[in-house]
């Protein structure tokens, strides 16, 4: 990739400089977590603004209200990023918040801690797909080129955060035992209500039948794409312009198969197969 000083380079992983800075990293890197703490993990373009919007009702008894008033980067900020050091303090505790960052990255207190993980996968054909169009529509990051171009790039891991299967892979078969729940995009997609209820027996926490309807009814796409505390909105047209893509842009499962060409397609399988050998870690998408 050319530099094209968008991005600063941390530990070996790409982020990008508008959201991401020196010191903002530094806070992650002393960050006290504390036990009650709920820290959902993704790769880019998983379903990130989607736990943002799941998590404070179902911590708070099914109230729409945080979500409905507070973007969701000060509602549930990425702890990489350089909102973090300005608004987690001051977030109420059980606190919700989002990473991109890799395990083996976390900050000493977490794994001191008994914060619960929820870790998000999603195809990655679906990811690139959706980061492909991200590319275009942020000025935050480079131009992403042809999709085949941009494949390249993401199976090389020539991107923002790293190798997706490397991800995937750093935040399976840990000592988390049961303080790590998996869930993916795809399943959300499928049973929103079963996947929240799945949550909230994690998390030891219970909502009635209507509050429960209610954040799920919340939390669908269509919904989603209105709430201009979740839909980016609110950020100037220079720094994400909704008229080239739209952030929530179609909330779907198998959209790569709109551009994914036959070779494109057995290539990419192959390279990933080939990152995950041995890893024993199996998705619904691996038979499709
Ligand atoms: S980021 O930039 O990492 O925070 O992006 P992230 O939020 O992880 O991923 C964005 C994709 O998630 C989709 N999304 C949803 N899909 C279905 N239902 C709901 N409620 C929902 N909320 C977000 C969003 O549309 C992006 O996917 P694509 O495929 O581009 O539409």
């Amino acid at each position: 990739m050319a530099d094209t000083g968008l991005y600063l380079n941390y530990q070996g992983l790409l982020m990008p400089r508008l959201t991401h800075s020196e010191e903002s990293l530094k806070y992650l890197e002393k960050f006290t977590f504390k036990d009650d703490d709920i820290f959902a993990v993704t790769y880019p373009k998983s379903g990130t603004t989607w736990m943002q919007e799941i998590l404070p009702p179902l911590l708070n008894g099914g109230d729409l209200n945080a979500v409905q008033t507070i973007p969701n980067w000060d509602r549930v900020p990425w702890l990489e990023e350089t909102r973090a050091p300005l608004v987690l303090d001051k977030i109420p505790s059980p606190r919700a918040i989002v990473s991109h960052m890799p395990y083996h990255l976390m900050p000493q207190t977490f794994f001191n801690s008994k914060a619960k993980v929820i870790y998000v996968t999603r195809n990655p054909k679906d990811v690139l797909v959706s980061s492909f169009h991200f590319h275009k529509m942020a000025s935050f990051l480079d131009d992403p080129g042809t999709f085949e171009e941009f494949t390249d790039r993401f199976l090389a891991g020539n991107v923002i955060f790293g190798k997706w299967t490397d991800h995937v892979k750093c935040w399976r078969n840990l000592d988390l035992g049961d303080r790590i729940l998996y869930i993916t995009y795809e399943e959300m997609l499928q049973d929103l209500r079963g996947v929240l209820e799945q949550i909230l027996t994690f998390l030891g926490r219970q909502l009635s039948g209507d509050a429960l309807d209610r954040v799920v009814d919340h939390c669908t796409f269509k919904n989603m794409k209105t709430n201009t505390m979740s839909n980016y909105s609110l950020v100037p047209e220079g720094i994400m312009d909704c008229n080239k893509s739209s952030f929530l842009r179609k909330g779907v499962a198998g959209d790569w198969k709109n551009y994914f060409s036959p070779e494109l397609d057995i290539k990419f399988t192959a390279a990933i197969q080939e990152e995950m050998k041995g890893s024993n870690i199996k998705f619904p998408w691996d038979e499709e």
